[in-house]
């Protein structure tokens, strides 16, 4: 049965999204500072507890209240995210997608899987006062269908005003460089087999990245300065992000971070660190430089949806020395900020016992199917008997899916993968690609720009798929699987 969703039914579901984040409630304080001899202090902040629904995917924005309370400078910060025992939940079970800190509505700190530390070299600080404005954009995906409960934390290196290290520190602001530009959901997608020699590079590939709009991956610099520190953000899949700076026509390359994957089944997922730049890294910029971000990804082993390609760049107030880009090469190697982490332990791909759908018999010609409470109704590879055989439908002809979670703001997908696609699901797999490649978007609602939903409840297969049995699972759910039949 379809529902269609109108537009006040979406708006009162945006409405309920918003009004859930007045009840989000600051929980711990920071732990009693231990200031160093120089005066810097370590500080904990853990902003819950956030109730994550089953299924959600969903993007909140909150006042921020977890913070210094006096003025000072901000040197080093670490995010996390944590359960109420203080261990960090299985990636393929809570998957922090990101966290932003803003600050007077600038992103400045940032974090997905990839829990980055930025740090700033000696000497420089991002500065900190109380009458800032803080709000924390969050985006917590929940794999499975049980509630969970967990906290964003955050460990900064803090220097209060008055203390010995204070003195002469030079302030750093964060540079936003994001191939999608700001937005509150910078993606872009990329599919198996595009690009070239297995690698696609946006916006540098992509047609017409942009449209008629501004180009977004671009900053003119506005003032002589130095820029002291560059990491990149990507998802899985991802291999790269590049900066460049281009002056009077010429571009040299400043820094390449490259995703270092400690994933045994190769660049496929969030068990990765990315390279930062080293703590001597210093590149003088000029007022008109132009500086641009560039996200390559690998394209052989899968799709990947709903891409990011971020690379935040601490940039000092006031010129601070650095070298000439076109005179040095500045594009050194980069540094790791932290090994495997125990939450990407379950790769999964191993046997579990679930159908192999070409070896099934055909289940009835159908339609439609309707997706309810995280299961495909004909097809499912969870259920037994004929429930889960394919439903078929003639060449030339499209099957329609229907998603019945929607009205409980729970977002589905139908996306290819490789048959038999029946392994265990971790944070390896399944992955999104095969011979044949489909994807249905995020099946759901949502208040439009500040969500992943595609804002409809209903995708139809392609029609010109051949004969054959089609292998699909859930991006945002992946221990839901299912295929259908041509025939
Ligand atoms: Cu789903």
């Amino acid at each position: 049965m379809r529902r269609p969703m109108t537009p006040a039914r979406a708006l009162s579901i945006a409405t309920c999204a918003l009004a859930a984040l007045a009840l989000v409630a600051p929980a711990a304080e920071a732990k009693a500072p231990h200031p160093t001899p120089s005066g810097v202090r370590h500080l904990h902040y853990a902003f819950g507890p956030l109730t994550i629904k089953p299924g959600q995917n969903t993007i909140d924005l909150a006042v921020n209240t977890q913070r210094p309370k006096v003025n000072g400078w901000i040197t080093r910060f670490k995010p996390n995210l944590v359960r109420a025992n203080g261990k960090v939940p299985p990636v393929d079970v809570i998957h922090l997608h990101h966290a932003v800190w803003l600050v007077n509505l600038k992103p400045t700190w940032a974090s997905g899987e990839e829990k980055t530390t930025a740090e700033l070299p000696k000497g420089f600080g991002w500065r900190y006062k109380t009458s800032d404005r803080w709000l924390l954009n969050h985006m917590i995906h929940n794999l499975t269908p049980n509630q969970d409960k967990v906290w964003i934390t955050w460990d900064i290196d803090f220097i209060p005003d008055g203390s010995k290290a204070a003195k002469g520190i030079r302030r750093i602001d964060t540079q936003w460089m994001d191939v999608e530009g700001i937005k509150a959901y910078p993606v872009f997608d990329v599919l198996q087999g595009s690009g070239t020699n297995g690698r696609y590079t946006f916006p540098d590939q992509a047609v017409d990245p942009y449209g008629s709009g501004p180009i977004r991956n671009q900053w003119v610099v506005d003032h002589d300065a130095t820029l002291v520190a560059a990491l990149g953000h990507l998802h899985p899949g991802g291999l790269w992000t590049d900066l460049e700076l281009t002056r009077n026509g010429r571009t040299a390359e400043l820094f390449r971070s490259r995703a270092h994957y400690y994933e045994p089944a190769g660049p496929v997922s969030w068990d990765v660190s990315m390279g930062v730049t080293p703590s001597n890294w210093r590149v003088a910029v000029k007022k008109g430089d132009v500086l641009s971000v560039h996200a390559t990804y690998g394209t052989q082993r899968g799709s990947w949806y709903e891409s990011m390609g971020i690379m935040p760049v601490a940039i000092t107030a006031r010129p601070a020395g650095g070298k000439d880009p076109f005179k040095t090469n500045v594009a050194v190697k980069g540094v790791l900020t932290h090994g495997h982490l125990p939450e990407n332990d379950n790769h999964g791909g191993q046997e579990v016992g679930l159908a192999d759908a070409r070896k099934l018999p055909s289940g009835p010609s159908l339609n439609e199917v309707d997706i309810n409470n995280f299961v495909y109704q004909q097809g499912d590879l969870s259920l037994a008997g004929s429930a889960g055989r394919p439903p078929v439908v003639p060449a030339g002809q499209s099957l329609t899916f229907f998603n019945g979670d929607a009205k409980k703001n729970i977002f589905h997908t139908i996306t290819g993968c490789r048959a038999p696609c029946n392994g265990a699901t971790g944070i390896a797999f399944p992955l999104a690609g095969g011979p044949t490649i489909f994807d249905s978007a995020e099946l759901g609602f949502g208040p439009a720009g500040f969500t992943a939903a595609a804002n409809t409840d209903t995708w139809q297969t392609p029609p010109d798929l051949v004969a054959g049995t089609f292998t699909y699972f859930c991006r945002i759910h992946p221990f839901m699987r299912g295929a259908f039949r041509v025939q």
